[in-house]
């Protein structure tokens, strides 16, 4: 584990611009194509989330994915992150199949880096924002990857959940996922995630 994930970069400034809802996509990969709510798609396989792009939500905030499948997370404004929980404890990491991207400080646009997470199995997956400052995941800030079709666990559910929480919980490292930075060709072996730039710090404690 990289030391730099663990040092901390206070950005209050990346607080100040939490304004631009409608964004721009500036990085070459990026490009959306919105399908038919089934999720945003750049080419087989691979799904887009906005992260934070006007709000707090992503978007799309559900997605039904294949095993193999690679979602790609785009944060915008603010100081975001994406968090796996389980379904009865939203807010909450998971102990096991644990995800967390850390956080990701953008002030305009959206971060050139992306993070990515493989679809191992095609259990559901609840994802929330761990972000305590304005309390994302208890204002909704949530989603899921691959939801039953049937039963109580719809999303509406899990977000109802998520409101009569008290605070959010982050792992204590970036696990479950790899970065990848849009303007550069991908690392092929995706050993050494990109995190030296600014808008790549990670911020590992989140009420700040
Ligand atoms: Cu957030």
């Amino acid at each position: 584990m990289r030391s730099s994930y663990l040092l901390k970069f206070l950005l209050p400034a990346a607080f100040a611009q939490h304004d631009n809802g409608g964004d721009e996509n500036g990085t070459a990969n990026t490009t959306i194509v919105t399908s038919d709510g089934a999720g945003t798609q750049t080419q087989s396989g691979d799904h887009v989330i906005q992260v934070g792009d006007g709000g707090f939500v992503f978007t799309p905030d559900t997605v039904t994915a294949a095993v193999g499948d690679k979602i790609q997370f785009v944060f915008h404004p603010m100081n975001h992150s994406v968090v796996r929980s389980t379904f009865d404890d939203p807010c909450v990491p998971t102990t096991e199949g644990t995800i967390f991207s850390g956080f990701v400080p953008v002030d305009s646009g959206t971060s050139p880096n992306v993070f990515i997470v493989t679809v191992n199995d095609t259990n559901p997956a609840w994802l929330y924002c761990s972000q305590n400052r304005d309390s994302h995941c208890q204002n909704g800030m949530v989603m899921v990857i691959n939801p039953l079709t049937t039963g109580p666990n719809t999303l509406a559910a899990y977000k109802e959940a998520a409101t009569k929480t008290s605070e959010s919980i982050s792992p204590p490292e970036i696990v479950g996922g790899e970065f990848s930075n849009t303007n550069n060709s991908v690392s092929p072996n995706g050993a050494s995630p990109p995190l030296h730039g600014t808008s790549r710090a990670t911020e590992m404690t989140s009420n700040v």
